[in-house]
């Protein structure tokens, strides 16, 4: 055995092996998902990105010293074989590989930490400890191609509709979204922060003049609640449109999820099969919902909620069960949305703000902002904030800026409601809650 790539190159993926090969050769590469000693044939199951492989090797068939060496692999150790493609209906594809020679290019620690074949099932903290074994899983890897495909689309359609990618600092100076959710840091000399929203920097982007922009990046939430929802650190995709109302950038956001579920939908059959999702394609208009109406539906399910509260995780589960799929909520109280959401003109109580809804979770959150100045100062001021920290941001507004809103959704949140899956952190590589920070 050698462990040497030489001239050792690839031929086929697993999923290419197919019916269509037959009697040719390939030399495949990938991980040893397992290994079946018949005594008399050793079937070995190689599986890469894509897909599993059957490798049949009957004693009588093959050499020897290769038979002996098929037997000796350790399991998810990584293997290149070179055989002969044969139809085999009962075989993976409908194909298996007769082998003509081995090499062990990697030899795998045993006992393994975490099973890949799923045989034996792991706890979510096991398995993200050895999350490197846990992604080898083909429903586990199955998540990430499709998270690859919503934001790839996700990227097209803004494109498509006239949106310029920016990239914002991850380092600040000052709040965004509200104080106590910040993560502190050492900058040099001074205090600084991780950025908890591109806000302000998405908005001085339209005084800027770039008038539709948008930012796939991480955002740091310094959240101390431990939930199925929430992680400190996330993927926010943000938008910020000039000359544009709430409801118009509403439009816009039901659109981007209709093309990207569709997206999905189209290229990920394969990844939603092995997650035995049934993808469905929602309608729009999504329905809005009042706030006001809220609050009489939540209450009418027993649920206590009282006028100018956020939703409570009780008041979201009712309204969960009453509500199907995607919607807005809007005309939310002025009171508990932050300083740059713009008052409702003819009733300042109310703001034009929204949220967007799946079921029981919200995924993204949206506003027509304030964008004069005298106004947003008050309104800095009366959140009990200090428009001197705001000072940058605000210069933004005095020398020209137009009208504008826009919108945060969780790549997560979104991921959730495409997979069905109640638990942000299987939609996270490497997730970050109060308690973990590694790997
Ligand atoms: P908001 O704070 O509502 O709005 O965040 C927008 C969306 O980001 C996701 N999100 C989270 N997901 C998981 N864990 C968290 N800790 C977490 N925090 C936020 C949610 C949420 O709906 N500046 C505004 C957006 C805007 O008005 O443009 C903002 O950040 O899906």
């Amino acid at each position: 055995m050698i462990s040497s790539l030489g001239d050792l190159r690839r031929t086929h993926y697993s999923k290419e092996v197919n019916p269509d090969l037959n009697g040719e050769e390939v030399l495949i590469m990938g991980w040893t998902h397992e290994i079946r000693d018949l005594g008399g044939i050793i079937f070995v199951l190689l599986r890469d990105r894509d897909g599993i492989v059957q490798v049949t090797a009957p004693s009588k068939k093959i050499e020897k010293e290769l038979f002996e060496d098929l037997r000796k692999i350790k399991k998810e150790s990584i293997i290149a074989v070179r055989g002969n493609v044969q139809e085999s209906p009962k075989a993976p594809n409908g194909v298996e590989v007769l082998p003509t020679s081995l090499i062990v290019l990697n030899e795998s620690k045993q006992p393994l930490p975490l099973d890949p074949t799923e045989k034996v099932r792991a706890e979510i903290d096991t398995r993200l400890d050895s999350r490197f074994l846990d992604l080898r899983k083909p429903a586990v890897s199955s998540i990430f191609k499709i998270k690859s495909r919503m934001l790839h689309s996700v990227r097209v359609f803004l494109e498509e509709n006239g949106y310029l990618e920016v990239n914002t600092p991850k380092l600040v100076a000052s709040a965004t979204e509200g104080g106590t959710e910040l993560f502190p840091i050492t900058y040099f000399e001074r205090e600084a922060f991780l950025g908890q929203s591109p806000q302000l920097y998405k908005q001085t982007m339209m005084s800027a003049g770039f008038d539709k922009v948008y930012e796939i990046a991480p955002i740091f939430r310094a959240e101390e609640h431990d939930t199925l929802r929430h992680l400190n650190e996330v993927i926010s995709i943000d938008m910020e449109s000039s000359f544009m109302s709430h409801e118009d950038v509403m439009d816009v956001l039901e659109k981007m999820v209709v093309q990207s579920i569709s997206d999905v939908k189209k290229h990920c059959a394969a990844d939603l099969e092995v997650l035995d999702i049934d993808l469905e394609i929602p309608e729009i208009p999504f329905k809005r919902l009042d706030y006001d109406d809220v609050i009489d539906m939540v209450n009418a399910q027993g649920v206590p909620l009282e006028h100018g509260e956020d939703l409570s995780r009780a008041a979201e589960k009712a309204l969960g069960e009453m509500m199907e799929g995607y919607y807005f909520i809007t005309g939310w109280p002025t009171e508990i949305k932050p300083f740059y959401v713009m008052a409702d003109e003819e009733t300042p109580e109310k703001s034009y703000a929204f949220d967007l809804m799946y079921k029981d979770l919200e995924i993204s959150s949206g506003a027509m902002r304030e964008h004069r100045y005298d106004i947003l100062v008050e309104k800095i001021k009366s959140k009990g904030l200090n428009p001197e920290s705001f000072e940058r941001y605000l210069a933004a507004f005095d020398y020209g800026m137009p009208p504008h809103a826009g919108w945060g959704v969780g790549a997560e949140r979104f991921n959730m409601t495409i997979t069905g899956l109640n638990n942000i952190r299987e939609t996270v590589l490497f997730p970050r809650d109060r308690r973990r920070l590694t790997p």
